[in-house]
């Protein structure tokens, strides 16, 4: 009877998205310095650890073949790139703190963003 109450409270918790793998916290990083350019690669960012002022722009670059996207949870940035494109994004707005950074593409891309 304890196992099938534990596993109601794990299902419960996976619905709210606080115990599944999918929508985990942003893991914590230290950015080297202020990051200009992200590379969207096949398959990674780089840096996967992203630092940056509020209201900077960071440049996008698509170095893979396939598309990618940088997408930062949690706020309205969702950039697509298609595989040898570049942009930008603007974190006018966007209050410091950690986020996390996916590829909707990929979600094995991730990536932290500490905006100061
Ligand atoms: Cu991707």
């Amino acid at each position: 009877m304890r196992t099938l109450r534990s596993l109601l409270v794990l299902v419960m918790l996976c619905v709210g998205g606080i115990a599944c793998s999918g929508s985990k916290a942003p893991a914590a990083c230290t950015p080297s310095g202020p990051t200009q350019t992200v590379d969207l690669k096949d398959f990674a960012f780089e840096p996967a650890c992203i630092g940056a002022p509020s209201g900077a722009t960071l440049t996008l670059k698509n170095t893979g073949s396939v598309m990618h996207t940088f997408t930062v949870t949690g706020t309205a940035i969702d950039q697509k790139l298609e595989g040898g494109g570049d942009g930008q994004v603007s974190l006018a707005g966007i209050a410091p703190g950690t986020y996390a950074v996916v590829c909707t593409v990929h979600p094995q891309m991730t990536a932290t963003l500490q905006v100061t």
